[in-house]
């Protein structure tokens, strides 16, 4: 089978190009960086089935960064049957130069000026058949992100894999003249709206006051909206258990019964019922994500990560990590020190991602008020966020962590529905897989250590659940946190999905009856020190497996397990010990 890889500089669109071509899902996002692996799906080019490859976006071919090598090497050990150079119409000139330096390979080429409607509405002019005249390319321009001019480059495929020419170097040198030329950028291009949306939103005081009021009301309107749907799915899910699987299980043996309906079906009913909470806070976030708000931010807070020997990079890391931390931490390929990148390793799994988001969701709506609640979950983002500085601050020196980088500030550009939905749908497949891995096996297991040996109450100290627990108290009991959540706890260092489907279990209680015992036996304070726990220790298994394979370095992930579980014991005991003295 052919293949053609998209090869370009960073955000210029290549990902939306493969989704747009081959229907995939890859992820999108208005900043630099955020593809950094090789993705590859099937397409039908004049009814040849090809292989594309989304590569990470690069700014030249010398580069040894993590990110780069992909590039390089794909580019070496494949050479693609046709290499498609994607740039942003708006910035043709700036980017001709690895125009240039990917002709020198001498595979056949075309290129693809994308963001066509970005450049129409700056009132750039592209004269697209002299430049290719000038430049003997084959060349298209069109609007991936709005489905625009697409006609143009399946021709222009279909040519370029029937008839393979190798690129005629000789014109290579003049390649940034030849843009000059024929692409007529107007003297004053109309970016009036961005300035002034700019400088309201970097404006020096207001800007990150601005950003806290900003994410403080997508947490309300998350909760606002997403609320009575979980309510209703969790309704929907304990109709379904008494009208059909109750009647259904009744010929099985009673221990069957009671894995089935108590373990599996409580444990992974309690847990999806927060998914559409979930998705609806990741469709919100795509559209601060994709206008390019985010990018603002990370560049208000890039002068404080400095303080920290971070830089606003990892800000963004930090809010990739907020889906989930294991994308986050391949993110950290794009940073070229060794150092700086290590660093911000140890930074990511502090990130509040959205396995602890439901943990925190069904305690938060437990223990407070529905006007409390949004506010409890927003105060642990901020303690995540503080978490990971006071991490990079201990740790920061330790290496040498110089890297010259260039915070690059996209265009504010409008949000799709497509793309708000597509973003809302990987969180779904994100929770259908770890369900399928974790939470189905996590539930059984927390099934039978509650409720055997055979014979003994369930969930009583007589069970294997109940012993581990004894000797865990020590450590949990000054934390306000009992026994059945230190077993819940345990779970969680596998993966944090398990944390309430295994309370559910524990208790054998779902939906309504769940929540009415757990708010009768705890009190606020003992619920939000376990917050702090379940925020600030390990995330998961994959994470630190992906810390593992990417840094490289066992000495890193030993440090990264010791340090957040220390950091999460003493947190949680200091909040704990104070909180009980003053609202006794
Ligand atoms: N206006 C406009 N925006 C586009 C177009 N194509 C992509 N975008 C936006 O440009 C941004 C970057 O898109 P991506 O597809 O992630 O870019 P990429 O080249 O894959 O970026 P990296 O993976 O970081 O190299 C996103 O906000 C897209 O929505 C287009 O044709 N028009
Ligand atoms: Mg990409």
């Amino acid at each position: 089978m052919k293949h053609i890889a998209l090869v370009g500089m960073p955000n210029t669109g290549k990902s939306t190009l493969f989704n747009r071509l081959t229907g995939a899902h890859a992820r999108v996002g208005n900043w630099p960086g955020i593809t950094v692996e090789l993705l590859t799906a099937r397409l039908l080019v004049g009814g040849d089935m090809v292989q594309l490859v989304d590569l990470p976006g690069i700014y030249d071919l010398c580069g040894h960064a993590e990110d780069e090598k992909v590039v390089t090497t794909f580019l070496r050990d494949h050479a693609p049957d046709l290499i498609v150079f994607v740039m942003s119409a708006t910035q043709a000139q700036r980017q001709s130069t690895l125009l240039a330096e990917l002709l020198a390979i001498g595979r056949p080429l075309v290129v693809v000026m994308t963001m066509a409607d970005e450049a129409q509405r700056m009132g750039i002019q592209i004269d697209l058949a002299a430049l290719s005249e000038q430049t003997g390319l084959g060349l298209c321009l069109l609007s991936a992100k709005w489905g625009r001019g697409m006609e143009h480059l399946q021709a222009l495929l279909r040519q370029a894999l029937r008839q393979p020419s190798p690129p005629r170097l000789t014109q290579a040198p003049d390649l940034a003249g030849a843009f000059a030329r024929h692409v007529h950028i107007p003297a004053q291009a109309s970016l009036g709206l961005s300035h002034a949306l700019d400088r309201v939103f970097l404006h020096r005081w207001l800007g990150l006051p601005l950003f806290l009021v900003m994410m403080g009301l997508v947490f309300q309107a998350v909760f606002a909206l997403g609320k009575p749907i979980q309510d209703g799915m969790a309704t929907v899910f304990e109709a379904l258990r008494i009208g059909a699987l109750e009647p259904m299980l009744l010929p099985l043996p009673g221990w069957l019964q009671g894995l089935l309906l108590d373990g599996i079906y409580t444990g992974l009913t309690t847990v999806a019922a927060f998914v559409p909470l979930i998705v609806l806070f990741f469709v919100f976030m795509s559209v601060v994500e994709d206008t390019g708000y985010l990018s603002r931010a990370a560049f208000l807070i890039d002068a404080l990560m400095a303080r920290m020997g971070l830089d606003g990079r990892g800000f963004v890391m930090w809010l990739m990590g907020l889906g989930c931390n294991v994308p986050a931490l391949m993110g950290t390929r794009v940073i070229r020190s060794r150092g700086l990148r290590l660093l911000t390793m140890l930074t990511i799994p502090f990130s509040l991602c959205s396995a602890r988001l439901q943990v925190f969701v069904f305690f938060a709506s437990i223990l407070f008020t529905a006007q409390q609640a949004p506010w409890v979950l927003f105060s642990l983002y901020l303690i995540s966020i503080a978490s990971a500085m006071l991490t990079a601050l201990v740790f920061k020196g330790r290496g040498p962590t110089a890297d010259t980088f260039v915070l690059e500030m996209p265009p504010y550009r409008w949000p799709t529905l497509r793309q708000m939905l597509t973003r809302g749908w990987m969180e779904v497949r994100h929770f259908l897989s770890r369900a399928s891995r974790y939470i189905v096996l996590g539930v059984v297991l927390v099934w039978f250590l509650t409720h055997w040996p055979q014979g003994v109450a369930p969930a009583s100290d007589q069970t294997w659940a109940g012993h581990i627990s004894q000797v865990l108290a020590p450590l949990t009991q000054p934390l306000g946190i009992d026994p059945h959540l230190s077993i819940a706890l345990l779970f969680g260092f596998v993966a944090k999905e398990i944390v309430i489907g295994s309370l559910a279990v524990i208790y054998g209680l779902e939906g309504d009856s769940l929540t009415q015992t757990l708010a009768q036996q705890m009190n606020w304070i003992q619920g939000y020190s376990f917050m702090l726990f379940t925020l600030i220790y390990t995330p998961c298994l994959s994470t630190i497996a992906t810390l593992h394979h990417e840094s490289k370095s066992l000495r890193l992930t030993l440090i990264s397990l010791l340090w957040s579980l220390g950091l999460a014991w003493a947190c949680s005991f200091v909040f704990y010990q104070i909180a009980i003295r003053w609202w006794p």
